[in-house]
């Protein structure tokens, strides 16, 4: 049988840990806008490049990309910005299959030193 001080803390680890998960929660703000391909689009043509749109000018020393697959992880190339508070990656394989795909992201924007992350998938249907 528990002792009441036993309860007590286990009463107050419930409350840390639900107060903690509270806060996780409340950090689900994203810095990215939109992207190339778009967040849970379905192609028919396998894209050539990935452009993800932000609030504000990426770091691109400070940020990457990755994209994976069917086939696991596919080589991307020429990681750049254009510019418009954007990043761009080309596919290195312009011949991916048809399938589901991942987007990941880590990105520093602008003048926040925050290291934000994120992902999205999009699908690839050719029927070829
Ligand atoms: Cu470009």
């Amino acid at each position: 049988m528990l002792g009441s001080r036993n309860f007590k803390s286990i009463l107050v680890l419930l409350v840390l840990t639900s107060t903690l998960l509270t806060c996780t929660s409340s950090s689900d703000y994203s810095p990215l806008l939109r992207s190339e391909p778009a967040a849970d689009s379905v192609l028919n043509r396998a894209p050539r490049n990935l452009r993800l749109f932000y609030g504000a000018l990426p770091d691109v020393p400070k940020s990457s990309l990755s994209l994976t697959g069917p086939d696991g992880s596919y080589d991307l190339r020429g990681f750049h910005t254009m510019g418009a508070n954007d990043l761009m990656i080309e596919i290195t394989n312009p011949s991916i299959p048809d399938g589901d795909y991942v987007v990941s992201w880590t990105a520093v924007i602008g003048d926040d030193p925050s290291v934000y992350q994120g992902s999205f998938g999009f699908s690839v249907v050719t029927n070829r």
